[in-house]
């Protein structure tokens, strides 16, 4: 039994050297805990209504702008774009979502041929004025109509900066204008995905442990087997936190 203790206490060391979760560097701001951006209710561009709870399991990125901004818009969708083929098939965890300021001009349709233009995975969303107006105040993005030149010609002034949410749910990072290059997104969401297998880990580190507990233990002792498992699963969640 000893013996048994000893090398129940050797493994589940092993178990948290290997998931020991160092804190995750971000390049761009960490806004892990606000109380903003908490959620949206809006239509995508196929006509599903959506809300974050829908991308649970993946990181969400979030972009605000519309389809005819002649700069912003389309420098930042090219950036999440390049960050998509960067991140190989981690980007199979990632759905980028452009909400536009616009939805006068930005019609499901439109958004629809523009926004996959970048990436065939973007999705495109919107909603009326007000849940625009509610969604925006939420994020605290702001956005104005600017007259053109020609009459009844505008173009929007728009907040531009993207926000990342973990694949809880929960927004972890703010990209400023500045920082939206490829390189930064791909770290970031690396970190955050990273961050996310862990428990997935853990549960499969848990799992291998208990197939051999139950390899030594089955030829003396079922009932003592059940029980160190039982106790050596206790004592990782503890350990691990939960
Ligand atoms: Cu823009």
């Amino acid at each position: 039994m000893l013996r048994m203790r000893a090398l129940g206490i050797v493994l589940l060391t092993l178990v948290i050297a290997a998931c020991a979760p160092s804190a995750p560097k971000f390049e761009s701001s960490d806004v892990t805990g606000s109380s903003f951006a908490r959620d949206f209710a809006l239509t995508d561009h196929n006509g599903s209504p959506r809300t974050l709870a829908d991308f649970r399991g993946k990181a969400v990125v979030v972009f605000f702008g519309y389809t005819q901004c002649p700069d912003v818009c389309p420098t930042t969708l090219t950036a999440l774009a390049e960050a998509m083929k960067g991140l190989g098939p981690d980007a199979d965890r990632v759905q980028v979502l452009f909400v536009t300021v616009d939805p006068e001009r930005d019609s499901a349709d439109l958004l629809s041929k523009y926004v996959p233009a970048f990436d065939r995975r973007f999705l495109g969303l919107r909603g009326d004025a007000d849940a625009t107006a509610r969604t925006a105040k939420e994020f605290k993005i702001l956005y104005q109509k600017q007259p053109g030149k020609a009459s009844g010609s505008y173009t929007m002034d728009h907040s531009a900066g993207t926000f990342i949410f973990d694949p809880q749910g929960r927004l972890r990072l703010y990209v400023g204008l500045a920082q939206g290059v490829p390189d930064v997104f791909v770290h970031d969401l690396r970190e955050l995905l990273k961050a996310g297998q862990h428990t997935r880990l853990l549960g499969t580190a848990l799992d291998q442990l208990d197939l051999v507990a139950v390899g030594i233990f089955d030829e003396r002792d079922h009932r003592r087997a059940a029980l160190h498992r039982a106790r050596f699963a206790r004592d990782v969640a503890a350990v691990s936190g939960g």
